[in-house]
């Protein structure tokens, strides 16, 4: 089958639209696939599987594997694949299943759910746009107990908008079937079609200004070290220069109940790490005692200690909570947490009873699988953080959300990528650190391991290296 023939096929079933289209990312592009028009023409979609083929039939023999079509636009090519090349199929459902089995992935073989075998998956997605459909399957994969490996992404066209690339940078072997721009060029060149020269100039500008777009957010990778020139408060220094000093990006959550416990872990693992997270209000023997050796392990160790309250009251409450109360937060935390939920007043009355030296993180992402935070309260968190740029230094977020003068901290961290029982979401540290993470916070995978300090050696050491390797 000829390329030609198929795209101009392909064309005059309204697969590819020129005008002006809103995509799910919000931005107005000048043209639109959508290539779930083809569902209803059998023969089309086995033509466009066609081309497909030739990257399944170059995986090595050695390998059984499954094929996995996207939800929804890929699953009829991961199908119609599957019949034809007796390849088993499996589901990455959008949403787990609540009842049954309650599965989040269906058909996996009994033989290969057992523990130490390795799943092997080609996905397949129809439009290759920023990548975040691939991501989101990939992290319902983590979210299942499947020991599973991508073997390949295959996606049939891609709009070459840095989707390719950076599932590439995240270690991904990425093929593509058609570009946008061949199939510009194949279309305006088909006289036939007689399509106007201006839809295709529109259409490519736009592609351009795309590309453009992905490389400066790729290029606004900055070291640590140059990042101190762009510091609203002397806390964002402070951090980066223990993280350099200690080659570091390593804050530990002590989520422990008792005092002892705290200290004893400090003392071990001190020299690695960062930051030390508390939840002052879930110990049972607090004492002044314990903040006064806190503070000397503080000096002893260099490192910076985070309570993490996440305030959410009105600034009156706050006021009391942070520097009252039997606890006296503001003596001894050089971090606070803030939920935004009640507005702006919190900050305010931190600007005026802070020390120069503290910060605020917003908690403007969270881990757990079901909270509530959308993209809104997201974006009001970066616009109060603009604001409020002397007193905050940082997000608790899952990405990277806005530009290099603030740090972003992600919670949710594990190198197995598990879930626990309520519903935290962990993710690989390396893969966080790639995504734009400055700090990451690891808590019971490293305090509840039976070997605290070996385990805080390799944290430190994948977080850092997956660090170097994104700004060298
Ligand atoms: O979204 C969040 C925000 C935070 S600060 N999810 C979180 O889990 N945290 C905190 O990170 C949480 O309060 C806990 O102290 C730590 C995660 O602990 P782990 O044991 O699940 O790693």
């Amino acid at each position: 089958m000829d390329k030609t023939k198929l795209l101009t096929d392909l064309y005059n079933f309204n697969c590819f639209k020129f005008g002006d289209f809103k995509l799910k990312s919000g931005i107005q592009s000048p043209f639109y696939i959508n290539l779930r028009n083809l569902i209803n023409q059998p023969e089309y979609l086995k033509n466009v599987c066609k081309f497909i083929s030739p990257e399944l039939d170059n995986i090595s023999n050695n390998f059984e594997y499954y094929i996995a079509g996207l939800p929804y636009a890929g699953l009829p090519y991961a199908n119609t694949l599957s019949l034809e090349k007796n390849i088993p199929q499996l589901i990455i459902r959008k949403e787990q299943k609540k009842h049954g089995l309650g599965n989040i992935i269906d058909g996996v073989k009994e033989e290969h759910l057992i523990k130490d075998c390795i799943v092997n998956i080609v996905l397949i997605e129809d439009i290759m746009v920023t990548g975040g459909s691939i991501l989101d399957g990939i992290n319902k994969l983590k979210q299942s107990s499947i020991n599973f490996n991508i073997l390949k992404i295959i996606s049939i066209v891609d709009r070459e908008q840095g989707g390719c690339e950076k599932l590439k940078n995240l270690g991904y072997n990425v093929v593509s079937i058609f570009k946008i721009t061949d199939i510009f060029d194949i279309l305006e060149s088909n006289k036939n079609l007689m399509l106007n020269k201006e839809i295709f100039t529109k259409s490519r500008n736009f592609v351009l200004e795309q590309q453009n777009q992905h490389v400066l957010l790729n290029r606004n990778i900055v070291k640590l070290e140059d990042r101190k020139q762009l510091a609203n408060n002397s806390i964002f220094n402070k951090i980066i220069d223990i993280m350099l000093i200690k080659k570091s990006n390593l804050c530990v959550a002590l989520d422990f109940d008792n005092t002892s416990k705290i200290l004893e872990t400090i003392e071990k693992i001190g020299q690695y790490v960062v930051i030390f997270k508390l939840h002052i209000d879930i110990i049972e023997d607090f004492s002044n005692e314990f903040i006064d050796k806190l503070l000397s392990l503080k000096k002893q160790y260099n490192f910076l200690i985070f309570e993490d309250s996440k305030f959410s009251d009105i600034g009156n409450i706050f006021r009391q909570q942070f520097q009252g109360g039997i606890y006296k937060i503001k003596k001894w935390a050089d971090l606070i947490t803030i939920h935004l939920i009640s507005g702006s007043n919190m900050l305010e009355v931190f600007s005026y009873n802070m020390k120069e030296t503290q910060g605020v993180l917003l908690v403007s992402q969270m881990s757990s699988e079901d909270n509530l935070i959308d993209k809104k309260y997201t974006q009001k968190n970066i616009e109060i953080a603009e604001k409020y740029k002397k007193q905050v230094c940082g997000f608790i977020s899952q990405e990277k959300l806005y530009n290099n003068s603030f740090l972003y901290f992600r919670p949710g961290i594990g190198i197995e990528n598990k879930k626990d029982c309520y519903n935290q979401v962990y993710s690989n540290p390396h893969e966080a650190i790639q995504q734009g993470i400055d700090i990451i916070i690891v808590g019971r995978s490293i305090t509840q391991s039976s070997n605290i300090v070996e385990e805080t050696i390799r944290y430190r050491s994948i977080g850092w290296n997956s660090y170097l390797l994104k700004v060298n």
